[in-house]
């Protein structure tokens, strides 16, 4: 058997006994302690291979108790099974021997058959200790990990989320999500009663942009434009999206005539701050926008694309007149 058994006992004679009758039962792996301190000094060693001690309850210096109960308060060794071996089987030794933490008791003078049962016994109760230990730390580990790879995969969830509903080159939100959120917001204006305006955003002689500097800086100026836009909504709810090619839209829920204009004009303002040369324009030497602007306080018998058409409508104005301005209409409710 290969358990490894340590004995703790001043008598070389007892050891020898137990020695004997140990090995006869196959158990070869033993480690002799005369006193509780040498089987301090070998615990430390060796504390990783023992699996059980059989302890002397009267022994001079440290006794068996002592020994006992400082085994199973120290955080390492506390897992290993201590049997006492006593002379002194009255209630009140036993009591001491047991409330030190030792699990069994042998009597002296030894008998083979019962020592050899205890011990078995003993082992067997700390094999199954310590494959439920194992069990459980196996446990505890899985659960760890089914932690991380739960936390990673909400992780790639919002990362994807947001993936979906952002538009690549700008980082302002994609037409898909627009649409979504134009349902939303409607729905949550005609509950509340609360106005609601859009304002569609469109690059003035854009194509002549492209031409004359090329599509990748075309690009660039796609993203300044889109800052600049972002940077005039300051509401959590207010959204700036790429409604297709050179052309924006921003919903802004809770917001009037006066509160959409005011947006439109910090946009535009933003956008001349930037300079950005556009040698091609007809409305200017710098990068400008026609902004055409819608607002409603939708009840049930009206619908978004109202809302939307009409924006449209005030955006053609503004490219009619001339482009680099800002037109407004309102909704008209059916
Ligand atoms: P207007 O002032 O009337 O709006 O004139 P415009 O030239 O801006 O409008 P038009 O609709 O004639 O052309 C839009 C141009 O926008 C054509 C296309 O090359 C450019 N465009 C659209 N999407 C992108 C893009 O993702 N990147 C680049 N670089 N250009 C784009
Ligand atoms: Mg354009
Ligand atoms: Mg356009």
């Amino acid at each position: 058997m290969n358990n490894t058994i340590l004995i703790v006992d001043d008598s070389k004679h007892v050891q020898r006994q137990i020695e004997i009758f140990l090995k006869s039962e196959g158990y070869s792996q033993l480690l002799f302690a005369n006193s509780a301190y040498e089987a301090f000094n070998l615990l430390n060693l060796e504390n990783d291979t023992i699996d059980l001690i059989l302890m002397d309850i009267s022994m001079p210096g440290i006794d068996g108790v002592e020994a006992c109960q400082k085994i199973n308060t120290s955080g390492h060794l506390k897992n290993i099974p201590v049997i006492m071996i006593t002379a002194d089987d009255t209630n009140e030794g036993l009591k001491k021997a047991f409330d030190a933490g030792a699990i069994d008791y042998i009597k002296k003078p030894l008998n083979s058959v019962e020592l050899i049962a205890r011990i078995n016994s003993v082992l067997r109760l700390k094999k199954e200790m310590d494959e439920r230990a194992q069990r459980e730390t196996e446990l505890l580990q899985l659960t760890q990990i089914l932690e991380e790879t739960n936390a990673k995969l909400q992780q790639a969830n919002e990362m994807l989320r947001h993936l979906s509903r952002t538009d690549s080159l700008t980082g302002v939100a994609n037409r898909r999500f627009f649409d979504e959120i134009l349902h939303s917001e409607w729905k949550r204006s005609t509950r509340l009663s609360k106005p609601i305006s859009l304002l569609m955003i469109d690059i003035d002689c854009f194509k002549n942009y492209n031409d004359a500097y090329g599509h990748q800086k075309g690009d660039e100026c796609l993203k300044q434009v889109a800052n600049a836009l972002l940077n005039a909504v300051k509401r959590q709810c207010d959204i700036i999206s790429r409604y297709g090619g050179e052309e924006f839209a921003a919903l802004l829920s809770d917001t009037d005539e006066k509160g959409a204009l005011m947006v439109a004009n910090t946009m535009q303002s933003n956008l001349a701050a930037m300079k950005i040369p556009h040698k091609n324009s007809h409305a200017g030497n710098n990068v400008t926008v026609s902004i055409g602007v819608s607002s409603i306080v939708p009840d049930t018998t009206s619908v978004p694309e109202m809302l939307i058409s009409t924006a449209d409508k005030a955006l053609y104005l503004a490219k009619y007149e001339g482009r680099d301005r800002i037109k407004f209409f309102p909704t008209m409710k059916t």
